[in-house]
């Protein structure tokens, strides 16, 4: 069993609160499969059950831990709802300028594999400080939360506007991701400490942090999610006009605050939305160019600017344009699609 399991407790009815506990270990974690891994990038996502020796006390107790924070969950108590599934993102780390005098030193272990010559090979085992493995623990997953992190076969479509209204709207009305973490930045509930920028206006304020996928260790992967806070906005679809100020204080704002805070320059930053997102709430994605971030590929990303300057050219340009897309042999929408292209 994990020594501390993250639970969810409500602390208050009033406050709609409930409090998720750090996980320390993954003592009784049992891998299912291997959803996907990738040698480039030194990454492996596993599908697996988070208590696989489950028994009373082992979630739920409260003196088995120190709450994090007050977070609002809206996915159902896993112990309640008996889904114990968990996807597990790991992602070896880049090397950062300042670590390096430590690895290079006594605190590392050198164990050499071969000589020849002048030619050494040698494996090192640097100190606990710098053998982070960057670990993202979804839980409890959804069978969409596994479908999203799954090898699979892609598939490109091209939506009309007819089609979003026919197919794709009424598929994201009823089969989209859970947007409780949003609210929860947007009401200070979660994240609330890493906040980067926040314009508080409701029609055209948002709120800056760390992406997800940052590990914040170094600025050359720069990624920060900018999180508008007016609700009901989806996707670039839902976009016009009346949205252009929302848009260009996005912009303007945001390009101005990474200068100041991590002295990168516009002109190395790309400011993009994705089409489809994964999350129907707007937001906008600033990586490092240097960064090559997952979801910049032509198939998804489109650029802030462009974005801007399409609606100043023709006010109703995302209700007009037919927009291409990646979807997955998985993916219900696709299905959808298949269906409405058969019949
Ligand atoms: N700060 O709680 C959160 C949070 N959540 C739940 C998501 N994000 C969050 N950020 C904070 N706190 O960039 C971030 C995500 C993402 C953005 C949503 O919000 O990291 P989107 O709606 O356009 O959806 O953006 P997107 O891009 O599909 O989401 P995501 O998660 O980036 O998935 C993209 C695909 O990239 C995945 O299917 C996955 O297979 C692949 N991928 C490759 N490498 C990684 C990786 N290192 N981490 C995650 N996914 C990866």
């Amino acid at each position: 069993m994990a020594e501390n399991p993250p639970k969810r407790q409500k602390t208050s009815e009033s406050e709609e609160k409930i409090e998720c506990d750090a996980l320390r270990n993954f003592k009784g974690f049992k891998i299912k499969r291997i959803l996907n891994q990738n040698l480039s990038s030194k990454s492996v996502f596993l599908l697996g059950n988070l208590y696989s020796e489950s028994s009373p006390g082992s979630a739920g107790d409260a003196s088995s831990g120190t709450p994090e924070g007050g977070v609002a969950c809206d996915d159902a108590d896993p112990q309640s709802s008996g889904n114990d599934q968990a996807v597990v993102l790991l992602e070896k780390t880049a090397f950062t300028e300042d670590l390096l005098p430590t690895l290079m030193s006594d605190k590392s272990v050198l164990n050499r594999s071969m000589q020849n010559d002048i030619y050494g090979v040698y494996e090192c085992f640097p100190p606990k400080e710098l053998s982070g493995i960057k670990t993202t623990l979804i839980y409890p997953a959804t069978e969409k939360h596994i479908q999203k992190y799954s090898a699979q076969d892609v598939h490109l479509i091209n939506e009309s506007y007819q089609d979003y209204k026919n197919i794709t709207l009424p598929y994201i009305e009823e089969k989209q991701f859970n947007i409780q973490w949003v609210y929860n930045i947007l009401e200070k509930k979660a994240e609330s400490e890493r906040i980067v920028s926040e314009d508080p206006d409701p029609e055209t304020g948002f709120v800056m942090l760390p992406d997800m996928k940052w590990d914040e260790k170094q600025t050359s992967n720069l990624y920060l999610i900018v999180i508008i806070h007016q609700r009901g906005i989806k996707s670039l679809r839902d976009l016009s006009t009346s949205h252009l100020p929302l848009l260009r204080n996005i912009q303007e704002k945001c390009l101005k605050c990474i200068q100041e805070k991590y002295s990168i320059p516009a002109d190395e930053l790309r400011a993009y939305l994705h089409y489809q997102p994964s999350y129907y709430h707007l937001h906008v994605h600033f990586t490092h160019l240097k960064f090559n971030a997952p979801g910049t590929n032509v198939d998804r990303a489109h650029l802030l600017s462009s974005v801007i300057e399409n609606i100043e050219l023709m006010p109703d340009y995302y209700q007009r344009k037919p927009l291409a897309y990646v979807l997955r042999e998985n993916d219900g929408l696709l299905a959808k699609f298949r269906e409405a292209r058969a019949g």
